[in-house]
C-alpha cells in the first residue's frame, strides 16, 4: 500500500477556508465547523484514508457504513469506466430499460429471499423509503383498504432525511426541525435492552425482554385501529440509533403480529443489507420475511449512488395486474452507471465469499474481540452482530450508570479516535462501528488495538475531569 497523499493545488487550510466559505454539509453545526475546519480526505485503499496532511486512518464505519467490498476495487472503477463510455444516462420512463438496471433487477431477485421478484430504483436510501410509504398506501387503495393509511415505525429509527424518511426515522431532534412528522406516521419504543434497563426490562432476561418490546407493536396497532394500519418499517438492526442488536426473540414476534393484523412488513437493509450482517440481507439473519425491502449503501459499496425497494410477490403482483399507472419514480431510477457499478459490487461480494465470511469468519472473530474491549472500564455494554459493533461507555461499570449527556464522553472518544488514526461514530455515549467486509483478522486487531487505546484515553479524561462515579 502507497502512503501517498494525493498532489493538491492547495494548502490543507486553504481548502479549509474554501470548504468553510461555500460548502453546507449535511448534519453539521455550520459556524462551528467553519471555525474548526473540516478534515480533508483525498484517497483511499482497502479499508484505509489518507488526509490531505498525509495522515493515514483506518475507516472503521465503511465511509458511511456502506463501503462493503473495501476502496480502490478495480472491478467496480472498470465497470463505471466501461458504462460511462457506452451509455452514460439513460432513463427508465416511457417504456424503455438499460441493460445494467434490467440484469441488476434479476440479479438483486437472485440473492434476495425467495417472496423478492421485483425491484423500484431510487437514488438514496431515504427516497428508497418515500417510495415505501407511497407504495404501501398505493397496496391498500388497491386492496380496497384505503383507510389503511399508517405506518408505524419506532422511536431512535434512522430512515433517511427526505421528509418522509425522517418522518419514518424516530430522531427528536430531526423532528423538531421543520414540523416533523408528516401525517400518518406514529412510532413505538425500541428494542433496546440497555436503554431500558431501569424501566421495561427491569427483572427480565434479554429474551423475555425482547417479546415485550415486540408487544408494543400489538398495543400501538389496536390503538390505532388494524383497519387503519398499512406497514411496519424497521431497520433489522438500528445502525445511526447506535447498533441496536435486539434480543432473539423480538422479531419472530413482531413477524407474528405483522401477520395476526395483516399488516405489511418493511425492512430497512440499507446498513444490514449485501453481507453486513453474514446473510445478504438482516431479514434473514433475524428470522422475518418482510414484503418491502429498502436498501441503497451497499449495494454498490458507495462507489455511486444507487438506491431502492425490492418489493415481494404479494405487493409486486397488486400493482402490476390492478394497479394501472404507479405515478411515482425518479430521473435516476435505474441509472445505468449506477446499476452496472452494483452488478461489479454483487459479483465481487459473491467470488470472494464476503457473506460466508463475515457469518463464519469475521462476524464470530470481532464478537470475541469486542468482548474483550467490553471488559474495559469504561464500557457497560458490548454488542456486535456480524460486522456492526457498539461499545456502551458507562459512568460506572458496577451500576451501569450512564455519563450525564451534557459531558459528551462519546464526542471525547470520538475525538481521540480521530486523532490517533481509527474513524469510529458516536452515538451519544455509544461507540460504533462497521468496517469493510473485506477487513482481515489481523485487521480487526489493529482496529481493536486502536479502539482500546483510545478507551484509556478517554477514561483518562474522565478520571481527570471527575466525571467517574
Ligand atoms: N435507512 C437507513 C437504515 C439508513 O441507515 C437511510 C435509510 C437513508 O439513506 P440515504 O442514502 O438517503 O442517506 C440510512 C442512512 C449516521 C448516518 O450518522 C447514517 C445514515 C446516513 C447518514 C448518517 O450513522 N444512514
Amino acid at each position: 500500500m502507497n502512503a501517498v497523499t494525493a498532489p493538491t493545488a492547495r494548502s490543507t487550510r486553504q481548502w479549509q477556508a474554501a470548504d468553510a466559505a461555500h460548502f453546507l454539509h449535511p448534519f453539521t453545526d455550520f459556524d462551528a465547523l467553519a471555525k474548526k475546519g473540516s478534515r480533508i480526505i483525498t484517497r483511499a485503499d482497502n479499508i484505509y484514508l489518507w488526509d490531505s496532511d498525509g495522515e493515514k486512518i483506518l475507516d472503521a464505519m465503511s465511509g458511511l457504513w456502506c463501503v462493503n467490498v473495501g476502496y480502490g476495487q478495480r472491478a467496480l472503477i472498470d465497470a463505471a469506466t466501461r458504462q460511462l463510455q457506452t451509455l452514460p444516462f439513460y432513463n427508465a420512463f416511457f417504456q424503455t430499460a438499460t441493460m445494467p438496471a434490467i440484469e441488476l433487477a434479476e440479479l438483486l431477485a437472485e440473492v434476495s429471499p425467495p417472496q423478492f421478484g421485483h425491484v423500484f430504483y431510487s437514488g438514496s436510501g431515504s427516497e428508497g423509503n418515500d417510495t415505501v410509504v407511497r407504495m404501501v398506501r398505493r397496496y391498500w387503495e388497491l386492496q380496497g383498504q384505503p383507510a389503511r393509511q399508517v405506518i408505524i415505525s419506532r422511536w431512535n429509527a434512522y430512515h433517511g432525511s427526505t421528509m418522509a424518511g425522517a418522518s419514518l426515522g424516530g430522531m427528536r431532534f430531526m423532528h423538531a426541525q421543520g414540523g416533523l412528522p408528516i401525517p400518518g406516521i406514529v412510532h413505538i419504543e425500541q428494542p433496546h435492552y440497555w436503554a431500558h434497563r431501569d424501566g421495561a426490562a427491569q427483572g427480565l432476561s434479554r429474551d423475555e425482554f425482547g417479546v415485550v418490546a415486540a408487544r408494543w407493536l400489538e398495543d400501538k396497532i389496536l390503538e390505532v385501529g388494524p383497519d387503519n394500519v398499512a406497514a411496519f418499517i424497521g431497520e433489522p438492526v438500528q445502525g445511526a440509533g447506535g447498533v441496536i442488536v435486539p434480543p432473539a426473540t423480538y422479531w419472530p414476534e413482531v413477524q407474528r403480529i405483522c401477520d395476526k393484523y395483516d399488516v405489511l412488513l418493511a425492512s430497512d437493509e440499507v446498513i444490514t443489507g449485501f453481507g453486513r450482517t453474514g446473510r445478504w440481507f438482516g431479514c434473514e439473519t433475524m428470522g422475518t420475511r418482510p414484503d418491502l425491502m429498502t436498501f441503497a449503501k451497499g449495494v454498490t459499496s458507495g462507489y455511486i449512488p444507487l438506491g431502492g425497494v425490492l418489493v415481494g410477490d404479494r405487493v409486486a403482483d397488486a400493482l402490476i395486474r390492478r394497479g394501472g399507472e404507479f405515478q411515482h419514480g425518479y430521473t435516476y431510477s435505474g441509472h445505468p452507471v449506477a446499476c452496472a457499478v452494483a452488478l461489479a459490487n454483487i459479483r465481487l461480494i459473491r467470488e470472494q465469499q464476503l457473506v460466508e465470511r463475515v457469518r463464519e469468519d469475521l462476524g464470530p472473530y470481532l464478537a470475541g474481540r469486542f468482548a474483550e474491549l467490553g471488559e474495559h472500564p469504561l464500557v457497560g455494554e458490548a454488542q456486535t452482530c456480524g460486522l456492526m459493533g457498539a461499545l456502551q461507555l458507562v459512568r460506572s461499570k458496577a451500576s451501569g450508570e450512564a455519563f450525564p449527556a451534557e459531558l459528551e464522553v462519546g464526542m471525547a472518544c470520538r475525538g481521540h479516535c480521530f486523532g490517533n488514526g481509527v474513524i469510529m461514530r458516536a452515538v451519544g455515549d455509544r461507540m460504533i462501528v462497521a468496517p469493510p467486509l473485506v477487513i482481515t483478522r489481523a485487521q480487526i486487531d489493529e482496529m481493536c488495538g486502536l479502539i482500546r487505546r483510545c478507551l484509556d484515553l478517554t477514561l483518562a479524561d474522565a478520571r481527570r475531569h471527575g466525571w467517574l462515579a
